[in-house]
């Protein structure tokens, strides 16, 4: 038998007819939401327990084979598709969802429950879950835990890393981590789930997770306020974080960007005039949030314009601006993702000088800025270079460096960016994750393409 015959008969061991090796359906694995990273497998492997991934990942470390672990494929950094040939790791039918806790206001949820049905449970359960992002009906919980995602209430409720009281995980050495009991207080040493969290797979697959729950809040009031320069908006958000303790949401978008949007869509503009800089601000509370909010916005200097919205509907039309963003850039081609964080003092600078960056090195590029910049984090786009020429990538990430930022913000290293991981960790650092990837996937089963950049030490290879 050839060494896939073998492999294929040894997986179908672990997860009976699991084992997809049709190549029409494992190309449906093998491409990145993006359309940017593109790899191949020889095999899909849906395991059905965390049994079945550890016996998994346990014949894949004694056959030498590769493991890509994949959610919702909703990365936008090429972290989760198997780009030199590895089996793709699905982990769409762990699909447990426990009963809401309603004494600890906590849920377990298997890795492959999506958002948005994590987020029914919870409301159906009289709570609500933290984090939110745009691919809600596709973003899984392991793809979220794994990545540490972010979205659009990191600046209310932390990313997901705070939402985990407890985790389960397979290791590469194929050992089952499991520490679910959700124990708020448990100062027992090291903190398997933080460190899991944000590894995007390198370290562990995770199976399941304990997460914290927060009271809903019924009551919401979005508000676009438009502005005519970036420093005024930003001025405006620091405003807002100290006035108004029910903010939930605080976005920047582009007066270009929301053009697009507009026009892709087939919307109206929000404003009868054109603004160059908006901020989409959203308040929740247990009581109605607008009189608080307005006293706030009425404080404010240098505000051009303002559409408040109370119901669902209209609420969801100003976020259309903000979050249909992603698609209609996409519109326009395969885009570069270039998702960054700067400190509060840099954030104006960068927004200024990226596009002239950009410029340099991709003459008739189009830049396009947008993002959660009540967390300092920037989404840079950019459309028109080819998918394989990094040079603006490089320029962005050594401007982010350069103005004290980091290279990425909530969408992680992935594959697209583990050649300037040097830029936000020191080499001493790299050494240390080096280390630890050794100790707990020695033979380099779990993600090999993904975070480390190749070779050893940190510096750039
Ligand atoms: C968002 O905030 C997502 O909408 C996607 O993080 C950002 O498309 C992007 O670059
Ligand atoms: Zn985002």
């Amino acid at each position: 038998m050839d060494r896939f015959a073998t492999a294929v008969t040894r997986l179908r061991g672990v997860v009976g007819p699991q084992v997809v090796v049709d190549p029409d359906v494992v190309a449906s694995y093998t491409t990145d939401w993006t359309g940017r990273f593109a790899g191949h497998s020889p095999a899909v492997v849906l395991p059905g327990s965390t049994a079945e991934v550890a016996g998994v990942v346990s014949v894949c470390r004694e056959l030498g084979l590769a493991l890509v672990a994949q959610g919702g494929n909703t990365g936008l950094v090429g972290g989760g598709v198997p780009l030199r040939g590895e089996v793709v790791l699905s982990l769409h039918r762990l699909r447990t969802l426990e009963p809401v806790d309603d004494r600890a206001g906590q849920v377990t949820a298997g890795a492959g429950v999506t958002l948005a049905e994590l987020q029914r449970a919870a409301r159906a359960a009289g709570w609500e879950y933290g984090v939110d992002l745009a691919s809600r009906d596709s973003a899984t919980v392991g793809g979220m835990v794994a990545t540490n995602a972010g979205g659009l209430h990191v600046l209310r409720y932390g990313d997901t890393r705070a939402q985990l009281t407890g985790l389960e995980a397979v290791l590469g050495t194929g050992a089952v981590l499991s520490h679910l009991a959700g124990l708020v207080k448990d100062n027992t040493g090291y903190d398997w789930p933080g460190l899991v969290c944000g590894s995007e797979g390198t370290l562990a697959v995770v199976t399941a997770a304990r997460l914290r729950l927060v009271p809903p809040l019924p009551y919401r009031t979005v508000a676009l306020l438009a502005f005519a320069a970036v420093p005024d908006a930003l001025d405006a958000a620091a405003s807002l974080r100290r006035t108004v303790p029910s903010l939930d949401a605080c976005e920047l978008v582009l007066g270009s960007g929301v053009e697009l949007v507009g026009s892709v869509l087939g919307i109206g503009p929000p404003f009868p005039d054109r603004h160059p800089v908006y901020l989409l601000v959203e308040a929740a509370d247990r009581a109605d949030p607008t009189a608080a909010l307005s006293e706030a916005v009425d404080a404010l200097s240098r505000v051009a314009d303002v559409a408040v919205a109370t119901e669902p509907r209209p609420r969801a039309g100003l976020w259309r601006y903000r979050e249909a963003h992603t698609e209609s850039i996409s519109t326009l081609g395969v885009p570069h993702k270039l998702d960054v964080t700067l400190p509060p003092g840099t954030l104006a600078e960068f927004v200024e000088r990226v596009p002239g960056a950009v410029a340099t090195v991709g003459p008739g590029s189009r830049t396009w800025l947008f993002g959660h910049v009540g967390d300092g984090n920037i989404h840079v786009n950019v459309t028109g270079p080819a998918e394989d020429d990094d040079r603006v990538d490089d320029v962005v990430f050594r401007l982010a460096a350069e103005l004290g930022g980091s290279i990425s913000a909530e969408h992680g290293i992935g594959t697209a960016k583990r050649q300037w991981l040097h830029l936000s960790r020191t080499p001493a650092e790299l050494t240390a994750f080096r280390a630890l990837k050794q100790a707990l996937d020695p033979d380099g089963v779990l993600n090999p393409q993904v975070l480390l950049p190749s070779g050893g030490g940190g510096a750039p290879q």
